[in-house]
């Protein structure tokens, strides 16, 4: 069955093969991704790949339809036909030929990052997701201290590892339990190493673009009038530690990259904690809150005041280290510290903060510019394991000399000028966040396991119930963004799965408008449709053949060659579908506790899950509490709905 047949018939006539339960998890997708794995391989096609424009095109269209009413519906396919056969047809050549010329990297790489470092938007709340790890589970190593040096102890490892390049290649497992097993690392090692890699593909072990690693470490994003540039400073050893809004330095590496002592590291934060026990008069790190261009203005000033050392010190050093003065008291509240934290003590451009409270919650902010959440997960996963296995420090034992001779408290020279940005943005700053709600949300009935025995895709389940759940909200299907890696392929970055289809339109009406006139078996069915059509979607999305890079390449190459916009671009219904109510994005790991990001638009979600074996939970942002408690509840109204369908109950 063509998935977007419910369109037109396939322009040139041509059969499509019948896709049946593809997803990135099910044994039908697993080959299709091998081969294309393979081919990369043997015929060196390692890029991601362009889409054919019509393929775009009809992908953009099946989007569009839920969202559309007929005579909308019918303008926007004049304007995507004539796009398809006119300048569009051009754009999409041009592109081509430049992806032919830059083999060394993706055809979306550049313009994603332009994108992003364009945005004048603070990059709090608008763009800076974070993720926060699981307690310690030895509860005495939860100390503010004890963790703190143990999480940046096994980071600097971590860091070690990937300078000496023994960093493990970044593998996606289909089977973990064999493929990272000792027999198959013995297996492999036993193959010459022209072959190993087959060997890996044949193990359903498959190979993850690292390159956004580069960025991992020493690096910061550094405000200009503009367009922002990403800074790094790879001999930069030293570690920035914020502590109440002061800031201090050490350099946590020696010259040929040993690791300083962990009882050393560990004395120099019991001196930083001792001396900032006052906030800052003028924190500066709320000026990284602020407007891009403001922040770039103030900036400028900083430097001619003449701070260039100590703000060339922040930029480069390894990572930023806060460490919180306060506990952290629930869910909701530990979602808040990570995301936007009260401002003082964050230096919000840095590539990460490593953040530890008082009762030793942990979590990392990470500016998105440079990575995507697959690379920031891998470095939690490792540190998280290394930390709680390996602890560099134990509880109740610190070193007996601290000595602060090495530690540097970084001193400003601030004018009236910058003290009054410093006052500004803190104004705005708080003003903004306190518009902020999170929460935190469980459904304890099925998870993954249910719904795979129900032979679905627990997450088309989740997006569903997202559906649902914001059509009892807005009366209407609206515009969802669901992020999906393509680190698959060179350079790879994330493709949108737009999960809002005309099957969950369908789904939704039927359980929201008409749902006393299906039986359960219907409902059922309609489910069903929905997770197969998703699971589809998921499928083009990983292996690049999404729709919204594409399109978003060929405009960037339109605004670039300095052409008029194309008509295409102009209609109000792209505006529409980029205008994401619901953003959304799921990770998996044991060592994740919470994650979360803002909403995409003001009065939009922005929805961080995860779909557990036994339950699955989200943390929810939005602007409007009113709004999230009630999407809350008609979220869990959702999936009571599908586990009573599930059950063979009718609804009531
Ligand atoms: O798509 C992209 O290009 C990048 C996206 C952009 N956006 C945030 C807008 C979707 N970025 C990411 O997807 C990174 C997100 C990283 C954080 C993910 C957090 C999800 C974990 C939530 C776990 C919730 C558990 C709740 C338990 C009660």
């Amino acid at each position: 069955k063509d998935y977007h047949s419910h369109l037109s018939p396939h322009p040139r006539g041509e059969k499509k093969t019948p896709q049946k339960n593809f997803s990135p998890l099910s044994h039908h997708f697993l080959p299709t991704l091998f081969l294309v794995f393979l081919m990369k391989h043997c015929f060196h096609i390692s890029l991601l790949p362009i889409p054919e424009l019509e393929d775009s095109i009809k992908r953009y269209m099946a989007a569009q339809k839920p969202l559309l009413g007929d005579s909308e519906y019918r303008n926007t396919e004049k304007l995507a036909k004539a796009f398809k056969n006119g300048i569009g047809k051009e754009l999409h050549r041009n592109l081509i030929e430049l992806d032919k010329k830059n083999f060394h990297t993706s055809y979306v790489t550049g313009p994603w990052l332009d994108r992003y470092l364009s945005s004048r938007d603070p990059i709090v709340l608008n763009f800076n997701p974070f993720i926060t790890f699981k307690r310690d589970p030895q509860e005495s190593y939860n100390d503010q201290l004890v963790r703190a040096t143990n999480l940046t102890v096994s980071a600097i490892k971590f860091l070690n590892s990937l300078r000496s390049s023994i960093l493990e290649p970044d593998i996606y497992y289909v089977n973990p339990q064999w493929s990272k097993s000792k027999a198959f690392k013995r297996f492999l090692s036993l193959l010459p190493t022209s072959v190993s890699w087959y060997g890996a593909y044949f193990a359903q072990a498959y190979p993850l673009d690292m390159s956004q690693y580069g960025h991992l470490f020493n690096s910061s994003r550094v405000p200009k009038q503009g367009k922002d540039e990403l800074f790094s400073d790879h001999g930069a050893r030293h570690l920035l530690v914020m502590r109440n809004g002061h800031f201090y330095v050490f350099d946590i590496l020696d010259p040929i990259g040993n690791i300083l002592h962990p009882y050393e590291i560990q004395a120099h934060l019991i001196n930083i904690l001792q001396d900032g026990e006052t906030v800052a008069e003028y924190p500066l790190g709320y000026l990284t809150t602020e407007n891009r261009n403001t922040w770039a203005a103030v900036r400028e000033q900083l430097l001619q005041a003449g701070n260039e050392e100590s703000v060339y010190k922040i930029d480069s050093a390894i990572f930023c280290l806060c460490l919180d003065s306060f506990r952290i008291e629930n869910s909701s509240h530990l979602s808040h510290c990570m995301l936007h934290g009260y401002g003082y003590n964050r230096w919000f451009d840095k590539s990460f903060s490593l953040i530890i409270t008082v009762d030793g919650s942990a979590g990392i902010n990470f500016e998105h510019s440079w990575g995507d959440g697959v690379a920031v997960l891998r470095f939690i996963n490792e540190v998280y394991a290394d930390s709680t296995k390996h602890p560099a420090v134990v509880p109740k034992r610190t070193a007996a000399v601290l000595c602060s001779a090495n530690v540097e408290k970084l001193q400003f020279h601030l004018n009236e000028s910058i003290r009054s940005a410093v006052t500004v943005a803190r104004q705005k700053f708080d003003k903004q966040r306190h518009k902020m709600t999170v929460k935190p949300f469980e459904f304890r009935k099925f998870g993954k396991q249910y719904v795979i025995q129900q032979r679905m895709s627990p997450d088309a389940i989740f997006q569903l119930a997202c559906q649902v759940a914001a059509y009892r909200q807005f009366g209407k299907t609206v515009p969802t963004y669901e992020s999906c890696s393509t680190a698959g392929f060179k350079h790879g970055r994330t493709e949108t799965i737009r999960s809002a289809t005309v099957y969950t339109k369908r789904c939704a009406q039927a359980f929201i408008i008409d749902r006393k006139k299906y039986s359960a078996q219907e409902l059922r069915k309609l489910i069903e449709s929905c997770s197969k059509y998703h699971k589809f979607l998921q499928m083009e999305a990983a292996l690049g053949q999404g729709f919204d890079r594409h399109l978003f390449a060929l405009r960037y190459l339109a605004e670039s060659r300095g052409d008029p916009m194309p008509e295409f671009y102009q209609d109000p219904a792209y505006q529409y579908i980029n205008y994401n109510i619901l953003s959304t994005s799921t990770l998996n790991s044991p060592s994740v506790f919470l994650g979360g990001f803002g909403p995409l638009v003001p009065d939009g979600f922005g929805i961080g899950y995860n779909i557990y074996d036994y339950w699955l939970g989200c943390n929810i942002t939005s602007y409007v509490e009113r709004d999230l408690d009630k999407f809350l509840l008609d979220l869990e109204g959702s999936l009571n709905d599908f586990f009573d369908v599930f059950q063979g109950r009718s609804l009531k």
